[in-house]
């Protein structure tokens, strides 16, 4: 199976994911498009909390950084009048120089999650969805800004005028991710924000066409109850002219062919509804558990 994943809803499907399937069936692609460099180093938001996750590393009650981390760099850059634009935990950055030292040695940001992914004990293959640049670029009332900078520097709260893919068009997906589209996996969209998490992926060259060939293409909403459990989607998803509804959702990907939606969604499409809320282990069991049952007998 593939899995589309960003950094928040998707890795908490990973959680049951990882306990249902055997590692090796498992491709999970993730979202660069809200990578920056910090202090030197390359952070990557959703591909360091995809491989935590299946590392058993992930901090939950953030779902970002490494659990138990401690933030004594970023506390003494502070006091040195050093600041970041994202609180990096010291274990934390301590994966991301890893990875950017293996990226000056001239490995692209396959093989060093390649290298990471050993390291951890990663079985699942992981792989982010280009190496080359991509920033998801918002325009707000203050002008455009990274995601980061709007999310975090500006607590999320400016008013989001219009979204974009910087490098998009130069990007070239991941040939591990092409060669896994073209065999018979099926390809599972988690519930990920749809603009700035599953977007890139399916904007990168070629990757819709060949979605749009599968016949098993199944998404998971990321809403429960026409709301987002987290995140900016909302204001995403308005911005780019979609009803924050699982129909606005479905539209916006475009290439589903069957929506996972929660118990009370009006969704008229084809769909199966169960409990997508994830608030533990558990849930994340079961819902990965249920979805493997219909991939299987669809
Ligand atoms: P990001 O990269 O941190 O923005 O993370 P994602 O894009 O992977 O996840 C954000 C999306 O996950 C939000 O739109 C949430 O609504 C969704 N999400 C978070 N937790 C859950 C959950 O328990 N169930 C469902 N269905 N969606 C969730
Ligand atoms: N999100 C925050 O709201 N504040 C932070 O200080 C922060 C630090 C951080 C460090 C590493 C990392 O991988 C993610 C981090 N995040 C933080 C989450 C991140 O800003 C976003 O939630 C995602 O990029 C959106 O996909």
């Amino acid at each position: 199976m593939i899995v589309l994943s960003g950094g928040t809803g998707t890795p908490k499907l990973l959680v049951g994911l990882k306990e249902v399937l055997d590692p090796l069936d498992l491709t999970a692609v993730a979202n660069t498009a809200d990578d920056l460099w910090i202090s030197g180093n390359l952070v990557s938001p959703d591909l360091d909390t995809v491989i935590y996750t299946l590392a058993g590393l992930v901090d939950r009650s953030r779902w970002w950084g490494i659990e138990n981390d401690s933030f004594r760099t970023s506390e003494f850059l502070k006091s040195l009048g050093h600041e970041e634009v994202l609180t990096l935990g010291d274990m934390d950055r301590a994966v991301h120089i890893f990875r950017s030292d293996l990226m000056r040695s001239g490995a692209g940001l396959s093989k060093a999650t390649e290298e990471l992914c050993r390291s951890l004990g990663v079985r699942v293959r992981v792989v982010p969805m280009t190496d080359d640049p991509v920033s998801s670029m918002i325009s707000t009332s203050l002008g455009e800004m990274d995601l980061q900078t709007y999310w975090v520097k500006n607590k999320g709260r400016l008013s989001v005028e219009a979204i974009r893919f910087q490098g998009i068009e130069e990007a070239r997906p991941n040939s591990v991710f092409l060669d896994a589209l073209s065999g018979d996996d099926p390809v599972l969209i988690g519930p990920s924000n749809p603009v700035t998490s599953i977007g890139p992926i399916l904007a990168l060259e070629g990757v819709r066409e060949m979605m749009n060939k599968k016949d098993r293409v199944i998404a998971v909403s990321p809403l429960v109850g026409d709301r987002p459990v987290s995140g900016p989607a909302a204001e995403f998803m308005r911005a780019w002219g979609y009803p924050v509804t699982d129909q606005g959702v479905a539209d916006l990907l475009g290439c589903v062919d069957l929506m996972v939606v929660g118990p009370e969604s009006r969704y008229k499409g084809s769909c199966v509804r169960m409990n997508t809320t994830m608030n533990c282990e558990e849930d994340s069991v079961r819902l990965a558990r249920e979805i493997v049952e219909l991939i299987s007998c669809s």
